[in-house]
């Protein structure tokens, strides 16, 4: 049996399953990686210049231009087959299946799945960076050309990404529904993330402490990879649909 159709059938006998997925998820629908080497987005930028409150603070415009770019990527690209197993394994298991990504890029939601645990944020969705009410459509076309666009709901507010950089804290209930499902899980698949982020990164370490078979698909190694208890060494439009063929 190939470690595939092994692990298709780990699938099919899992009660509880957790679906973890990164930036590596989206990469064959032509999102760039953060830490790919040559192609991901902190090759050619900093974080502290772009993924901070105090990048923010110190250049509004030029966080706001960066993200309106990376929205508008986001907005041209499509979910793969990859995706699209992780809305058919939700619809064939239901509550059964949690899928927790880090993505801020909404294709999950755009591929069918409906319940979807967004560590860090959605890039489509803008908040006022003081009160974090949220800010939109309608506000942001009227107020098109300013970079970024002032809030409506404070004075000295600015509109911003819905994102979550680093040193700011996860939505709380996101991450204690993520944490439930991976202290309940038998089967846990990490897709596509580096592992470097925390608190993201100690999910799979949750599940693994408590009893579940955690496997990593990723065609790079990380540093869970001596951890888990299995790897595929392959990409997630590959070996996702694998996973569902057989249920
Ligand atoms: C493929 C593939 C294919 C390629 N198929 N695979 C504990 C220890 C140390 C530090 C900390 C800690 N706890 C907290 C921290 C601080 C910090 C942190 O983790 N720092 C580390 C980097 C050192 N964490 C935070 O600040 C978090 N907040 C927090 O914890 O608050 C409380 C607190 C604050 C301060 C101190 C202590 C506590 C917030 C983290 C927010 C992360 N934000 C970002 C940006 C989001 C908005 C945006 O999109 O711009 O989130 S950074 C970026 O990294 C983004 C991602 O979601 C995140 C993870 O990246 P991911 O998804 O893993 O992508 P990559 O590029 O790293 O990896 C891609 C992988 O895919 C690779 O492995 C490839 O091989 C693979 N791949 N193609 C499958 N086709």
């Amino acid at each position: 049996m190939s470690e595939l159709d092994e692990l298709a059938r780990r699938v099919r006998a899992a009660t509880n399953l957790l679906v973890l997925t990164g930036a590596g998820m989206s990469a064959e629908s032509g999102v760039p990686t953060f830490r790919d080497a040559q192609t991901g987005l902190w090759a050619r930028f900093r974080p502290e210049d772009l993924a901070t409150p105090e990048a923010f603070a110190r250049d509004p415009k030029n966080v706001w231009n960066w993200y309106a770019w990376r929205r508008g990527m986001a907005s041209s690209v499509a979910p793969h087959a990859g995706h699209r197993a992780l809305a058919e394994l939700e619809r064939q298991l239901g509550a059964q299946c949690t899928l927790v990504t880090q993505n801020v890029d909404g294709l999950h939601q755009r591929a069918g799945s409906q319940r979807v645990i967004e560590l860090h944020g959605n890039i489509l969705r803008t908040i006022c960076s003081i009160t974090r009410q949220p800010i939109g459509e309608a506000w942001l076309a009227q107020h098109h050309g300013e970079e970024p666009p002032r809030s409506p709901h404070h004075p000295r507010g600015l509109a911003r990404p819905d994102v979550v950089w680093f040193g700011e804290s996860l939505p709380e209930a996101a991450l204690a529904e993520a944490s439930q499902a991976a202290g309940r899980c038998d089967l846990c698949l990490v897709v596509g993330t580096s592992s470097l982020v925390y608190p993201a990164a100690e999910l799979p370490l949750v599940a693994l402490a408590a009893g579940a078979w955690v496997v990593e698909i990723n065609p790079e190694r990380t540093p869970h990879s001596g951890r888990v208890s299995q790897r595929i060494e392959g990409t997630a439009a590959r070996v996702l649909p694998a996973l569902v063929a057989g249920r």
